[in-house]
């Protein structure tokens, strides 16, 4: 990692000898009335639109900030704050990807932090479930699970009967403390994977080596944009300043691929409302086009790639435009336009959403879409690229996460005679939980995380909880997962201390100071371990190895090193906070210099990796899955535009603005099941129901209906009761696990 860049082959090896997940690197019924009657809440309640303290005076004080939400955009922000209390959030434009606005969200953060709903006090409920909860001390909720941690080892002879499911609530990176406390607890069962976009990095692994978008902010040099099944105009906005600017400055055409009209394709040029999952064919159609009319880069290919010929002799016998227009529902006029423009225009640009790749062939698609921007010499073009993500800046010591098991820790067998945590499938989490045996599971640590409201097979996901002896959930809200554990312990948000975050998408770094002081008992994720560390080792010494104390500070120093100071140009977290956000300089963005890291260092449309991982050698096209007899209408569940996933959207303001959720319908297939406009719809498959209120539109075609996953303060509403554990096809190699098909959801519906 000397470089800065993060080598994500250094990163994972590390990880691997430690034991640490994969996924941990990349993106690594309660009943109200008692317990706001504890926590004070019933009085707040009734000013629950005036959450926020009353005004403070004196001279504001400004602190850097980023937004550390799993998103694109990973904001730089500045905080105003007056006798401290946070007054005012704001964007800093000294990030020029951040410009002078945040989101809709991060305008709300005023509002997140001093929800009246926040957890304020370790609370322990009994009966799980029954909301009869009760405040109690930090010492005895510590106390309570270091007991049941020593109980669990002591019966089963190891800590595998611990299990720990994280993900992406907080991207800050000491945040990987909660990987470090569990690694030092012992080998426990660790979910591993990611539900956000493994095929995608999979697919772009076995052709480009390793995904590495360019930085978007050169989206501005292009010239025509392809948009693959994603939604910038609600999940990342600042991207669509730069895909503006070059619509304005250069007159690119902007091409938009959505099975829904989304908000970004309405805004297109032109709009393809592909059949779902049919993608791969559209892209090979285009190919075989490009090919027939010699649009293809000949000279980059030859230089720079392994296996067109193969590529191309799979397109001359297997692929026709007529066959990709009977595929995927697109005119073939359409396809044959759209392939001449893209091939022509120098840099075109394509962008691949994570929500395209949720689905059974999600990966191969990524390949086929892959393929068709090489062959255009698109691949590493500055301004085009086939643009997925990047972890080119996460190059950190990952200090607060890499810690060893205590002597003698038993886990499970590794292929090499190693010692390792129990791999439980993030996408399959509910039912690996319910299945594990020898030892079984017998309890859940939480942070970072919402696995009820999140993860597919809801409904398996709570028998899965209930059957545990103890969940504890570390958080900041009440979450669907928070109401049902054992102990809740309260944490603070990233107004509260000290961090460090970069992006996924663009190429900043930005310093996260600390703006107030904890609010109520909270603490943050890193003191909880310490705290924990402590406790186990009173109880039992050398129970567990993680730290006993240190400061914030400190240990957001500890996570830069050499290669992230050079990459940005700074001498540490101090320096990078007194400098402000810093952009990585890169000689390469984006394999521009066309230096891959396949096996043959090139651009590979023929992958043995692939072959050997059990997929296609060739970029060929995979099947969609076969739509269910029972249940013929996909329910496509995107994110929404005024939450990050479970977050946001259950805050008073968003409330204000956005009561409760809807479902997208067109007319004709409301009228067939007998269903008027804002009437409540039960949509239902063997798994489970959701119940949602009909809104008419034609932004989805009449066998696709869509709703947004969000969580609704006191709302049930739970889109993946309907979702199943399907896999995608790809994500074991990077990420520990495959991907998840979310959007191969099949239901029926019915007036409710
Ligand atoms: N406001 C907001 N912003 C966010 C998030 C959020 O929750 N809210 N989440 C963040 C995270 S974690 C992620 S992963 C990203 C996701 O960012 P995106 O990928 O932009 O968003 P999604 O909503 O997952 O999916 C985008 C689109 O994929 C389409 N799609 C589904 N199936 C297909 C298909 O077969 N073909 C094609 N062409 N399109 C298809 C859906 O209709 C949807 O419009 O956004 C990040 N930004
Ligand atoms: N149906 C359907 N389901 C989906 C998707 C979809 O498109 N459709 N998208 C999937 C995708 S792409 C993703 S990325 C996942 C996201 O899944 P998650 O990562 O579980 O989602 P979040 O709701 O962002 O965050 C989880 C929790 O972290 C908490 N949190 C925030 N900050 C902190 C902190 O500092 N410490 C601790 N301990 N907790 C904190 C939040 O309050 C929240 O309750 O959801 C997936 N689920
Ligand atoms: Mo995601």
């Amino acid at each position: 990692m000397g470089e800065g860049k993060a080598d994500i082959g250094d990163i994972l090896q590390r990880a691997a000898e430690l034991n640490i997940s994969r996924r941990s690197l990349l993106k690594g019924g309660m009943a109200l009335g008692g317990l706001l009657a504890l926590s004070g809440c019933s009085m707040l309640e009734r000013s629950y639109y005036k959450s926020t303290p009353a005004i403070a005076e004196g001279p504001a004080q400004e602190f850097l900030s980023a937004c550390p939400r799993n998103c694109f955009d990973t904001c730089s922000m500045v905080v105003s704050v007056k006798n401290g209390v946070i007054r005012k959030v704001a964007a800093d434009p000294r990030n020029t990807f951040t410009g002078n606005s945040l989101c809709v969200k991060g305008y709300a953060y005023t509002n997140k932090v001093y929800d009246p709903n926040r957890i304020k006090y370790p609370m322990m409920q009994t009966p799980r479930g029954s909301g009869n909860w009760k405040r109690i001390s930090w010492d005895e909720a510590l106390d309570t699970i270091g007991k049941k941690i020593l109980d669990l080892k002591d019966r089963y002879g190891s800590t595998l009967p611990v299990c720990m499911n994280k993900y992406s609530g907080n991207f800050n990176i000491w945040h990987y403390c909660v990987e470090g406390l569990m690694n030092s607890l012992g080998h426990i069962s660790l979910v591993m994977g990611t539900p956000c976009w493994p095929a995608g990095i999979d697919a772009q692994g076995y052709d480009y080596g390793f995904m590495w978008n360019t930085d978007p902010e050169d989206f501005v040099k292009t010239k025509h944009f392809m948009l693959w099944g994603v939604n910038p105009a609600w999940t990342s906005i600042h991207t669509m300043k730069f895909i503006n600017k070059a619509r304005e400055q250069n007159g690119a055409k902007l091409v938009v691929i959505d099975p829904i009209c989304t908000a970004t394709a309405s805004k297109a040029d032109l709009y393809i409302q592909i059949r779902p999952s049919t993608d791969g064919a559209l892209a090979l159609g285009m190919a075989r086009y490009i090919l027939d009319n010699n649009l293809h880069d000949r000279n980059w290919l030859e230089k720079n790639s392994k296996g067109f010929p193969e590529f191309a002799d799979y397109l001359k016998k297997n692929v026709t435009v007529d066959w990709a227009s009977k595929t995927t529902g697109v005119p073939k006029s359409v396809i044959e336009q759209v392939a001449r423009e893209f091939a022509t225009a120098k840099p075109a640009c394509t962008w691949i959403g994570y929500g395209f790749q949720r689905h059974i062939n999600g990966g191969q698609s990524v390949r086929n879409v892959d393929a068709l921007a090489a062959m255009t010499g698109n691949a590493t073009r500055p301004g085009g690229g086939a643009n997925y993500g990047h972890l080119a800046t996460w190059g950190f010591n990952y200090h607060a996460m890499v810690m060893k098991q205590p002597e003698g820790s038993i886990g499970v067998e590794s292929p090499d005679g190693k010692m390792t945590h129990r791999n439980i499938n993030m996408n399959n989490f509910g039912r690996m939980v319910l299945e594990a045996k020898n030892p079984p599971i017998k309890m859940l640590w939480t942070a970072c995380r919402n696995t009820v409201s999140q993860d597919p097979d809801a409904p398996i996901v709570k028998k899965a909880l209930d059957s545990l002896e103890m969940v504890v959930v570390v958080d900041h809200s009440f979450t669907r997962t928070a109401q049902m554990a054992d102990i809740i312990l309260p944490t603070t948000t990233h107004f509260e201390h000290p961090g460090v975050n970069v992006s996924y998408w663009h190429y900043w770094i930005a310093a996260v100071e600390k703006c107030i002081e904890p609010l109520y008992e909270s603490k943050t994720d890193l003191e909880i371990a310490w705290a924990l560390s402590k406790k186990m080792n009173q109880l039992q010494p050398g129970s567990c190895t993680y730290p006993t104390e240190g400061t914030l500070a400190e240990w957001t120093e500890k996570e830069i090193n050499d290669g992230i100071n050079k990459l940005f140009g700074i001498k540490g977290w101090k320096d990078l906070a007194k400098k402000g956000p810093q952009k990585a300089h890169f000689p390469n963005p984006g394999y521009s210099d066309n230096k891959f890291k396949t096996p043959s260092g090139k651009y590979e449309f023929v992958s043995e990796t692939a072959a050997k991982d059990g997929h296609p050698a060739l970029s060929l096209y995979k099947e969609p899955m076969p739509i269910p007899k029972d249940y013929p209408i996909r329910f496509i569940t995107p994110h929404s535009r005024t939450a990050i996933h479970s977050q946001f959207q259950h805050n008073p303001w968003m409330m204000a603005i956005f009561p409760e959720p809807y479902l997208e319908i067109h007319p004709d297939l409301a009228k067939e099941k007998g269903i008027r406009e804002g009437d409540m719809v039960r949509v239902y498959n063997d798994l489970g129901e959701v119940r949602i209120k009909a809104k008419f539109t034609r932004v989805v075609p009449k066998d696709v209906i869509a709703g947004y996953e969000n969580w609704f303060w006191k709302s049930d509403f739970n889109l993946n009761n309907t979702v199943k554990a399907i896999p995608a096809d790809m994500g074991k190699r990077n990420t520990g696990n495959p991907g998840i098909a979310f959007h191969d959801n099949f239901v029926n519906i019915e007036k409710a």
